[in-house]
């Protein structure tokens, strides 16, 4: 049994009830050993059984009372991963399916797409099972507030950065960071995704979708092509979703279909996004209105069928696991050439498997999704250097992140034998640096 395996035998043996977490870590640890072998330091340092374990884990109750009176407990996570490159950096995610498995393998993950940025952050995430769907602001804040009484103890500019993920957007960032504030006495970067007029960053709330964007548009730019004339279909309606349509809308490609968690959009003309904001940040609503409203556009109860609509790009900008074999199998029969990961490991095994194998460009989470946390990074270095960029200065860094991580993945990949699998090139390139950074510190 090679180094990889005995250690992936080892993480299922320890964690049997974190189904996301094996899965993210099967995939990382396989696709490294190549590296291993030419890396014997790395075994006899117990690199890869230090590297999958997270340094901290904290775990706490969040009460909280809603605005009838009645009490709620919710559960409350961070996992401070890796601090071998920087601060932990990482999310926060508020949604009811959250538990230890989904945060750690969301960890994991950031530790890695942390590392291809190139810059100095290292990676943790955290959030709770608590659903701010359907609540009120008052019900919203206070939940907040609760949840960083504990927090605040945990989190600081230099030492972990959280930020928002999965039903945490700029609302919530406030209500966090406003008690951050309040507990602490200083007004620190500790939170990025802050209002503007608060030390946000210009370009944050644009920054994943966009980087998506940008590094689909390399990927396609060294292969002669362009957005110009391409159908995409999005999946989500969030944050990520509706950047990754606007800017592939900006670049001259038709966004055909996207959806919420009830149900997909299909809209023939194109997605019509100043409807889909209107509905989604300002109403807080249901996609399903946008058939209402747009003439010619129509509405199916369900996600999955979103995948049986063809188009030359796919972008899945949701949840893990969305995109599954079949449903591949369905995009590649349709013709879809470019897929590109906005949210984190949308697709499962079998669905990559099935990209991988025919050929297909597939630009993996860790890679794609990194434009988020790359602007986080930007906000944290103005935050600190009291500084405030302008949004040309900070599109224009995000953009050379993005092709830079397109340069890593890509040279990664080739170097190991596997030209063209940017899964294997973005653990790689990702994983090496976060390597030695663990070597030069020592056992800690
Ligand atoms: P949001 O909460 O803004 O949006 C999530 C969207 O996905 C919503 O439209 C939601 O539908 C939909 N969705 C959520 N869960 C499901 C589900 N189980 N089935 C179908 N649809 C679902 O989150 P973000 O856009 O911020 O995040 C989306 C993904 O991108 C996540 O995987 C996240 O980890 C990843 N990501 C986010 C970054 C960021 O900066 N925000 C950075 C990098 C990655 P509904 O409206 O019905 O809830
Ligand atoms: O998954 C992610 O990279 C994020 N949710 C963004 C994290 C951040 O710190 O900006």
């Amino acid at each position: 049994m090679s180094y990889a395996e005995s250690v992936l035998a080892r993480l299922k043996e320890q964690n049997p009830h974190e189904p996301e977490f094996l899965q993210a870590a099967e995939e990382i640890l396989l696709s490294l050993r190549p590296v291993l072998l030419a890396h014997p330091e790395y075994e006899k340092n117990a690199i890869l059984e230090r590297f999958t374990e997270p340094e901290r884990v904290i775990l706490f109750r969040v009460p909280w009372a809603d605005d009838r009176g009645r009490i709620h407990i919710d559960r409350g996570y961070r996992v401070q991963f890796s601090s071998a490159v920087g601060p932990y950096k990482g999310g926060l995610r508020f949604h009811p399916s959250v538990d230890l498995s989904i945060v750690k393998f969301l960890g994991l993950e950031q530790v890695l797409k942390n590392s291809l940025t190139g810059l100095p952050i290292g990676g943790g995430k955290g959030g709770s099972s608590f659903d701010p769907k359907g609540k009120s602001d008052a019900e919203v804040m206070r939940f907040c507030q609760s949840f960083m009484t504990e927090l605040y103890r945990h989190i600081g500019p230099d030492t972990d950065v959280p930020a928002g993920d999965i039903g945490v957007g700029s609302r919530e960032i406030g209500y966090l960071f406003g008690m951050y504030k309040r507990l602490t006495g200083e007004h620190t970067g500790t939170l990025t995704g802050r209002g503007l007029s608060y030390g946000g960053s210009l370009v944050r709330t644009e920054a994943t979708g966009y980087g998506l964007i940008y590094l689909m548009e390399e990927a396609m730019r060294v292969r002669g092509d362009g957005f110009a004339g391409k159908t995409v279909v999005v999946s989500g309606a969030g944050n990520v979703a509706i950047y990754a349509a606007e800017k592939a809308q900006e670049l001259g490609a038709r966004v055909v279909a996207m959806y919420d968690s009830d149900g997909y959009i299909y809209d023939k003309n194109g997605v019509d996004l100043d409807v889909v904001k209107h509905i989604k940040e300002v109403e807080r609503g249901r996609l399903s209105t946008y058939a209402e409203r747009v003439r010619g556009a129509e509405y199916h109860a369900g996600c999955r069928g979103i995948w049986s609509v063809p188009c030359d790009i796919a972008l899945p900008c949701a949840t893990q696991n969305e995109l599954d074999g079949e449903s591949a199998k369905t995009l590649i029969r349709n013709g879809v050439r470019y897929v590109g990961e906005g949210a984190n490991m949308p697709t499962t095994p079998e669905g990559a498997e099935a990209f991988l194998k025919s050929g297909i460009v597939f630009l993996p989470a860790k890679a794609a999704n990194a434009g988020g946390v790359a602007t986080s990074a930007l906000e944290m270095a103005q935050s600190s250097g009291r500084l405030y960029w302008s949004f040309e200065e900070v599109d224009a860094r995000l953009k050379a992140v993005m092709h830079n991580i397109y340069r890593r993945i890509d040279e990664a990949a080739s170097e190991y034998g596997m030209a063209g699998n940017y899964i294997a090139g973005a653990n790689i390139a990702g994983f090496l640096k976060v390597a030695d950074a663990m070597l030069a510190q020592g056992l800690v």
